[in-house]
């Protein structure tokens, strides 16, 4: 019996209310499929394991055929006439692809789906209802997830490490090589459908050599074990690839773009792929990027380097997904000219209309890189003729590496409502990485995990609500941040109403409060180099990734204005634009992102920066301690394995926020010799 960490949101606690429970039961006595496919039988599976857990009953399966009795129904929108069943035809007509209708008439359930995907996400979905209190009885339910490609990106290495994963070791390697045993990796896809994930890489970005020779016809056959797996619950494989491939392990010289053997080479390694997995979804690269190889190397552009793997992969429907975090991480600090937020528009923009059909360019929300704060890459919208696609980072590298509390579905809710106004208001970037701007064939959202071996996947167990939160946000960019953590609390704890509200409050609260005493008003960093976690104010300053805040003993902030400063804020489209660059009306939360200001500067709020500073780092590091006093309330309402689990990390959080706080006021105190007008400790 796995624990309830390792169940994660698919909990199935046994339905307590007798009459709900008969109610439900009777539902489920018996399920008839209309067509049979393996996505469709793990659809089937999951009701008669949700049937077992929570009803304590065992479904019938009955042929398909009208009848009289209890019955769930399941099947594709083209393989019945549903109207002889009762279904309106208006509603069949909406439903398209992965999308789902529930309905129930008397006492029989149909999930109805565009695809064999759509009956699994239907499935799904009817047991989040159950489980959150809706009538079996009365469900009425249309679904379409907004975006069509929704992802997850694994960093996982062939050696069992993950980069940035602080969750254990990968779930997928060991050893350099793929597990025997990949139970588990079934167990997370089955995690990923619930919430309608629909493609994973499974390999980091950075591409090592055990991991280059995955596409090689002696790795294939191992990873193709991985991809049996996931299309059992309708999720397909992508591989993040090494653009020296062909010299690597293609025994080639050059891996020029343009080079008439490399465009053979990677045709005849797509083909041998599809040998293998015939369903296989495509490329992720990482090129030029950090020391990635890539087309730079031979005087090529991006879109040389993409289109070649694009056309390799065309003849099989397969996509190129291009990363564009490209930047130069050899900067000279010295260079005041040089703006690392500038680099992906400028290395993309200019590329519009150059891509082919099948390539998407992902796009990582900030023009930096995963900070607590950054503005929207201006990117998004900047190219109407190329395919966008979204990255989000799910694991925690810059927000508490899954030690704090840092629920970030309010944060990327933010950037999908970002208005970009590229095409006049209402230009969300929502509606840029649906593609439904511009009326983009390809187009969706990534993530990387944060999953790791950990029991409870996910190293924090609050931090489950984040890989939870991602997939539905994503499926339907309208729900709240608030719904989506209420959905995720009563599935994974229950409905006692102290421990809805309690858990509810500490994850909106804890993007808020982690920002509070890390690092100020949008500026980023100051975290220690290279792992990334507590507080190291100067760590970066003096180095050459071009991530500085530029404290001296009179201000702080970087210029990013037109006039003065790095000409950053003109990527944007106006009224953006001149809102950033504009001192008096940038927004105080990013103001040391766009503007370098004297301590003195008075933010909208009221405070100088320097109050502003001192005040929200106490706050903070009060916060984060009354945090844990909070989840100490629920101190027997939670398994106590949970709980202690919890509380072990919000300790520790509680006093690594003091220790925040006390380095960043100590260092700002330092430099401005500005005393706290509130006489708080701030040691000298
Ligand atoms: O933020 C940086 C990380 C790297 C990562 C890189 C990227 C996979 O620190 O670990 O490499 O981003 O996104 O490529």
């Amino acid at each position: 019996m796995k624990c309830k960490q390792y169940a994660a949101w698919l909990q199935y606690d046994r339905i307590e209310e007798e009459p709900i429970r008969a109610l439900q039961a009777e539902f489920f006595s018996s399920i008839a499929a209309s067509y049979e496919s393996e996505v469709v039988a793990a659809a089937v599976k999951e009701l008669c394991v949700y049937a077992k857990a929570a009803l304590g009953t065992a479904p019938n399966r009955t042929a398909f055929a009208k009848q009289d009795r209890p019955c769930i129904f399941l099947g594709l929108k083209n393989d019945t006439d549903w109207n002889a069943y009762g279904i309106a035809a208006e509603k069949l007509l909406q439903l398209a692809g992965e999308g789902f209708l529930l309905e129930t008439i008397g006492r029989q359930l149909y999930i109805i789906g565009g695809s064999d995907r759509g009956v699994l996400y239907g499935v799904f979905h009817l047991l989040r209802l159950l489980q959150t209190g809706s009538d079996i009885a009365a469900l009425q339910v249309l679904e379409q997830p907004a975006n069509s490609l929704r992802l997850m990106n694994q960093w996982d290495n062939a050696d069992g490490t993950i980069e940035r994963g602080y969750a254990g070791r990968s779930i997928f390697y060991e050893n350099n090589e793929i597990k025997a045993d990949l139970a588990r990796v079934r167990d997370y896809a089955r995690l990923l459908a619930s919430v309608g994930i629909n493609g994973i890489s499974v390999n980091n970005v950075n591409v090592h050599q055990v991991e280059t020779s995955f596409i090689t016809s002696e790795g294939l056959p191992a990873v193709a074990r991985i991809a049996d797996v996931f299309r059992e619950y309708g999720i397909r494989l992508l591989l993040s690839v090494n653009f020296a491939s062909p010299i690597e392990v293609g025994g080639l010289s050059t891996a020029d773009p343009l080079d008439v053997q490399v465009k053979e080479w990677w045709r005849k390694t797509a083909a041998e792929i599809y040998r293998h997995i015939p369903d296989f979804l495509g490329f992720l690269v990482k090129a030029d990027s950090e020391h990635r190889p890539g087309p730079f190397t031979y005087g090529r552009d991006h879109a040389d380097g993409a289109n070649m793997l694009g056309e390799a992969l065309e003849p099989f429907g397969g996509l190129v997904i291009w990363r564009c975090f490209v930047y130069n991480c050899m900067q000279d600090w010295r260079d005041r000219s040089t703006d690392r937020a500038k680099a992906a528009y400028d290395h993309f923009q200019p590329l519009d209309g150059r891509f082919h059909a099948n390539v998407i360019l992902q796009i990582k929300n900030g023009p930096m890189d995963f900070q607590v704060r950054e503005p929207v890459s201006p990117l998004f919208g900047a190219m109407p003729l190329t395919n966008q696609s979204m990255e989000f980072q799910i694991t925690q590298e810059y927000t508490g590496q899954q030690k704090h509390l840092c629920y970030l579905v309010p944060q990327w809710k933010q950037v999908l409502e970002f208005d970009t106004h590229v095409n006049g208001p209402g230009s969300t970037v929502k509606r840029i990485v649906d593609g439904s701007l511009f009326g983009r064939p390809y187009s969706g959202i990534a993530a990387v995990s944060n999953i790791g071996d950990d029991e409870n996947w996910t190293g924090h167990t609050l931090a489950q609500a984040n890989l939870y939160g991602y997939g539905r946000l994503i499926w339907k960019p309208e729900l709240s941040a608030e719904d989506i953590a209420g959905e995720w609390i009563r599935l994974t704890f229950g409905h006692d109403p102290a421990v809805v509200s309690t858990v509810s409050e500490l994850l909106m609260n804890s993007w808020p409060i982690y920002e509070s005493y890390t690092a100020p008003l949008g500026v980023g960093w100051m975290v220690a180099p290279n792992h990334h976690y507590g507080p190291d104010v100067d760590g970066y300053e003096y180095s050459r990734w071009g991530t500085y805040h530029f404290a001296d003993r009179d201000g702080i902030g970087v210029d990013r204005t037109v006039e003065t400063g790095t000409g950053y804020t003109a990527q944007y489209a106006e009224p953006n634009a001149a809102m950033y660059n504009d001192i008096r009306r940038c927004p105080d939360e990013l103001l040391l992102f766009f503007h370098h200001v004297p301590y003195s500067h008075r933010l909208h709020s009221g405070e100088t920066v320097i109050e502003h500073i001192y005040n929200t780092r106490f706050q903070g590091a009060e916060r984060a301690e009354k945090m844990k006093e909070q989840w100490q309330s629920l101190e027997g309402k939670i398994d106590s394995a949970r709980y202690e689990q919890v509380l072990g990390r919000l300790t520790e959080q509680a006093v690594h926020a003091k220790h925040w706080r006390d380095v960043i006021n100590t260092y700002f105190y330092r430099k401005s010799g500005v005393s706290d007008a509130l006489g708080r400790l701030i040691y000298t």
